[in-house]
């Protein structure tokens, strides 16, 4: 059989996504999702205008000849629109495959090597008070681990914080609908470093040793900066500290690792192994947080977590919002397959999100499992994603007090 038909779809319930629909001639139906958040028509129009056609007539069963032929094949190579491209077309493919099997894609990726996948939920707060209700609730639905973030003083709205007070779980979306441009928010690293160890041990003497806390810099840090910082919150015991620096030089991470023995994670702006050459074979991180959906897809990220594994490194696959439910679905069957899982981060989408997409997924006491139906089990409702039309949004720009721009 052949690959048919090749469309994309743009909707936006509540937030922008950009799908992939593979049909082949037989009528199998792939998904891949090929969201980049701030960035969607881009992706869209490389699939739209420089992938479809070229996939028509192509056989659906040879899914890394076709990986290659779309990464090799223009010359140009990596970046997050063409490995989000490449992506959607690979998860699609495997989808049809695991549907053509009539098996969940995890048993074709080796099978269960776990009963389900440990997640990671968001707890946010503007100060304590509101951050430790956000935890105490997560406890209450099952979670084990939770990503802490919370206000500094002296700042406004920074990165993962929910503005929307105490008892808020679900609720925060980076993405901001401001028009043509992004929004700005402030920072100050110095104001940060003296506040969150604090919170750190304030979260240790109320909720115990048992919860894990993950923690993200966001690429704020100099590598200095983030040494002391990682050095000074060990006694915290923090599952990991990710993105302490910016992503692009990886040899920041020798510094910090000098001085600490807090885990590392990094890797959500990576998008392909290279990214990760130097930080892998230094055992210079503990944990791979590259998305399925800007790494390549399936099969990349297969590649990717099997080279970490030889160095004792873990998987945490990240799973924002910005993941449409095609893309976390792909997460999960991996995250059950491989040996050398971590954890997946899990920020659970809204219910105008889950009425365009079908899931199956399924939650229970931390545990995500990614479900037995054939494929990834994940399907668009094409009416219901018609519905919502695209609507420009845009991560915010950071900058400093006195007005320079930072890293977001
Ligand atoms: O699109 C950007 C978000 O996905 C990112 O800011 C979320 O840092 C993030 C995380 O760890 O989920
Ligand atoms: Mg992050």
């Amino acid at each position: 059989m052949t690959i048919d038909l090749v469309d994309v779809s743009i909707t936006s319930p509540g937030r922008n996504f950009v799908t992939l629909k593979i049909t082949t001639s037989d009528g199998i139906v792939g998904w891949g999702d090929a969201t980049l958040n701030g960035r969607e028509l881009a992706v869209a129009a490389y699939l739209s205008e420089h992938v479809a056609s070229m996939l028509i007539g192509r056989d659906e069963d040879r899914i890394e000849d076709t990986w290659q032929y779309l990464y090799r094949g223009p010359y140009w190579r990596r970046g997050p629109v063409t490995m989000a491209a490449i992506a959607a077309v690979d998860m699609a493919l495997w989808d049809i495959k695991a549907k053509k099997a009539g098996m969940p894609l995890y048993q074709l990726l080796g099978g269960a090597s776990r009963e389900g996948v440990r997640v990671y939920a968001h707890a946010s707060g503007t100060d304590y008070a509101a951050l430790q209700n956000a935890i105490t609730g997560y406890q209450e639905l099952g979670y084990t681990a939770v990503r802490v973030q919370t206000g500094v003083p002296g700042l406004g709205q920074i990165y993962g914080v929910s503005s929307s007070g105490p008892g808020v779980r679900y609720d925060y979306e980076p993405a901001k609908r401001s028009g043509d441009r992004p929004s700005e928010e402030t920072w100050d690293t110095r104001n940060y470093l003296s506040h969150m160890p604090g919170v750190f041990a304030r979260i240790r003497e109320d909720f115990g040793t048992d919860l894990r806390i993950l923690h993200d810099g966001h690429h704020r840090m100099s590598p200095i900066e983030a040494a002391r910082f990682a050095k000074e919150i060990e006694p915290y015991d923090l599952f990991w500290l990710e993105d302490c620096t910016p992503g692009e030089d990886q040899t920041a991470l020798r510094l910090v690792r000098q001085h600490s023995t807090t885990p590392l994670a990094i890797g959500e702006v990576f998008n392909s192994v290279f990214d990760y050459q130097t930080l892998i074979t230094e055992r210079l991180i503990d944990y791979v947080r590259s998305a399925v959906t800007h790494t390549g897809g399936i099969t990349a990220m297969k590649k990717l977590l099997d080279f970490a594994a030889i160095y004792g490194i873990k998987s945490g696959i990240h799973g924002p919002t910005d993941i449409s439910p095609v893309g976390m679905a792909a997460a999960l069957h991996l995250d059950l397959a491989i040996h050398n899982f971590g954890i997946q981060e899990y920020m659970p989408h809204n219910a105008q999100t889950l009425e365009v997409f079908q899931t199956s997924f399924t939650f229970d006491q931390g545990f995500l499992h990614p479900s037995e139906q054939p494929g990834l089990g994940v399907e668009l409702d094409e009416d219901a994603a018609a519905a919502h039309e695209y609507t420009k949004a845009y991560l915010p720009v950071n900058r400093l007090l006195d007005g320079t721009i930072h890293d977001w």
